[in-house]
């Protein structure tokens, strides 16, 4: 493979692995469970904190059993693991020191960050936290344009300390960083400073302090990775349901970034959400982002009884089937030197390529650039041989007009498609 050289910052730690795992799973879990109508219910339909309370009051998932989740998501191929440590509305996943509103004061009682890491780390799962910097809940956290919820006069006029918030914000940082053993990967949710967004004014990294809770992170655990928005211009890109269009480059050198989508367009479990995507199409997003260098986080929003809801059960079985067969094609694979053809994505490990056939051809695939280098190419789900040509017998009939360019390669496939939601074929 082409030697890649990263945009990483020198005091960051090793983001070996996480290029390599490729495949992670976000959970987002909250008291917008119950709701079950969008992660962002508070401020959709301005409840109030003292209203939303109701929640955390009726927040008890007697059926959550973190080693299933666990061992759905090893299944699935997944490598590495993002929970919720808490969403914007404030609530804390975890027995905070630094606050009331948390799990272990809800009828549950127990400490889920401390559940969720126990049980994903025995399974050889690395352990991710997201936390959100905004936060709907706490009374210091000052009003902007973004949290509508207390745009009524009396909220807005209410003087508040932001400083405290940012002290709360880093107190439950350093909890974080210091109560569940070695953490992975910290996930901030997210920056908006006024120079990139419409709202009326922004938060960035001078009101978060970013720079000195950057600090505090690599002092507590100096091997972390870091996401990108706390606004400091460094750690792992993320764009948020969108795939881009090629692999990501800063001044010539290539960057860690990582898709995170979900399975609805909810983050949170949305009980009416009717915009699911097929397994198929999951798979294909999947293949798409390592094609460009990328990992994908993808997301699932459990129920307030602490399950996975059936239709994201499927897609997950049908992942963990597809990832059975073709998990080469994607840990430690990355962007291939050559072009692909259509309707396909490459991946390259070393000197090995993987053609992902997302519309099947009749017969042919030419491939580009590739005559003289191929010694042997097979299906990856049975290993079956597939043959290949650098020149056909319709050169010679047909006029001599060639059929096959200069330093093409034919494979020759079959005019069934293999049943597998996404063909791949390996080229050594
Ligand atoms: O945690 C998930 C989201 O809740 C959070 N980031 C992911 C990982 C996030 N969601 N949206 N945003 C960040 C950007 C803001 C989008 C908005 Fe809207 C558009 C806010 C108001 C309009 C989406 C649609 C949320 C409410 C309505």
């Amino acid at each position: 493979m082409t030697e890649r050289v990263y945009d990483w910052p020198d005091h960051y730690g090793d983001f070996q692995w996480f290029i390599e795992d490729r495949f992670g799973l976000f959970i987002h879990w909250g008291l917008y469970a119950l709701p079950a109508r969008h992660e962002w219910v508070m401020t959709k339909e301005k409840i109030h904190p003292e209203q939303y309370k109701k929640y955390m009051d009726r927040f008890n998932p007697d059926l959550f059993n973190a080693r299933e989740w666990a061992v759905n998501a090893k299944k699935a191929g997944m490598k590495y693991a993002v929970l919720t440590t808490k969403h914007h509305e404030g609530f804390a996943m975890w027995d905070s020191d630094a606050t009331d509103y948390k799990v272990t004061n809800s009828p549950y009682g127990k400490d889920i960050v401390r559940e969720f890491a126990d049980a994903f780390r025995a399974e050889g799962i690395k352990i991710g936290f997201y936390h959100s910097l905004i936060d709907w809940h706490h009374p210091e956290f000052t009003i902007d344009g973004l949290h509508s919820l207390r745009e009524n006069e009396e909220e807005k006029a209410k003087k508040r300390e932001f400083d405290q918030y940012v002290q709360y914000l880093h107190q439950q940082v350093h909890e974080l960083l210091t109560s569940y053993g070695k953490i992975d990967y910290l996930w901030f949710d997210f920056s908006y400073p006024d120079r990139d967004w419409d709202w009326s004014k922004g938060k960035g990294a001078k009101d978060w302090k970013a720079e000195e809770l950057e600090a505090l992170i690599l002092k507590l655990q100096p091997h972390i990775i870091l996401n990108n928005r706390l606004d400091l211009n460094r750690g792992v890109y993320t764009p948020e349901q969108y795939q881009p269009k090629r692999s990501i480059k800063k001044d010539g050198l290539d960057i860690v970034w990582e898709a995170c989508q979900t399975l609805n367009g909810s983050w949170g479990y949305d009980r009416d959400e009717l915009h699911w995507k097929s397994p198929e199409m999951v798979i294909k997003m999947l293949i798409d982002t390592v094609s460009k260098n990328g990992n994908l986080l993808l997301n699932i929003g459990p129920t307030a009884r602490g399950e996975w809801d059936l239709k994201s059960m499927e897609i997950m079985e049908r992942i963990s089937e597809w990832m059975k067969y073709h998990e080469s094609s994607i840990y430690g694979a990355g962007e291939s030197e050559f072009p692909s053809p259509p309707d396909c994505r490459l991946t390259q490990k070393d000197q090995t390529i993987y053609l992902h056939i997302f519309s099947w051809p009749f017969r042919t695939i030419h491939l580009s650039e590739l005559a003289g280098k191929i010694e042997y190419v097979q299906f990856l789900h049975d290993h079956s041989e597939v043959k290949f040509y650098e020149y056909m017998e319709s050169d010679i009939h047909h006029h001599n007009v060639p059929v096959v360019e200069d330093g093409e390669v034919v494979l020759e496939i079959p005019v069934i498609k293999p049943d597998v939601l996404v063909p791949v074929i390996e080229i050594k």
